[in-house]
């Protein structure tokens, strides 16, 4: 038998490899929140995301079974009113954070397959430039919310240079 527990380490160190490659462990998610909108307006989703790996790594973008089209926009003020405009990534630094809150980065949620409402948990699957993704949950809030609604608020950090394709969509909603 000495060869079947030879193939059952080996499987194991397999798998064990297979999770570590996948699974963003460096990287920690919370005040996950949506803000949902009446009818089939899109959500916007914010989350705190911390890095406590030594390299920086890239949000490119989330998926959902909830919503068929989630993109990573960031919202900003120009000339007295709130633009949107795609993002391809938002780096996460090496020991840092970064913060998708109202007013700056978001994950914008489009076409959801069922209504969601204020309180419904919502997994979002957080997808990293490293290929490693991390499930996440949101907690849906009404229209009016600020927050996460835990107590802790974050705050969008101040505009950053970035390589956003502007585009005309402008909208106050997020
Ligand atoms: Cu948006």
């Amino acid at each position: 038998m000495k060869s079947h527990r030879a193939f059952t380490l080996l499987a194991g160190l397999l798998l064990a490899s297979a999770v570590h490659a996948s699974a963003a462990d460096h990287v920690h998610a919370s005040h996950a929140w949506i803000r949902v909108l009446p009818g089939s307006l899109p959500a916007g989703a914010y989350v705190t995301l911390e890095n406590q790996g030594d390299r920086p790594v890239a949000l490119i973008g989330a998926s959902s079974a909830v919503y068929a089209e989630v993109m990573l926009h960031k919202s900003s003020m120009q000339g007295g009113m709130s633009r949107m405009a795609m993002v391809d990534s938002l780096t996460v630094p090496a020991r840092g954070k970064a913060v998708l809150a109202p007013a700056g980065y978001h994950l914008m949620l489009m076409n959801a397959a069922t209504p969601v409402n204020p309180g419904d948990i919502v997994r979002l699957t957080l997808k990293f430039s490293d290929g490693s993704t991390l499930p996440t949950d949101f907690v849906a809030r009404p229209a009016n919310a600020l927050d996460a609604g835990d107590g802790k608020p974050e705050h969008a950090m101040p505009p950053m240079k970035h390589d956003a394709k502007s585009h005309p969509v402008a909208t106050g909603t997020h």
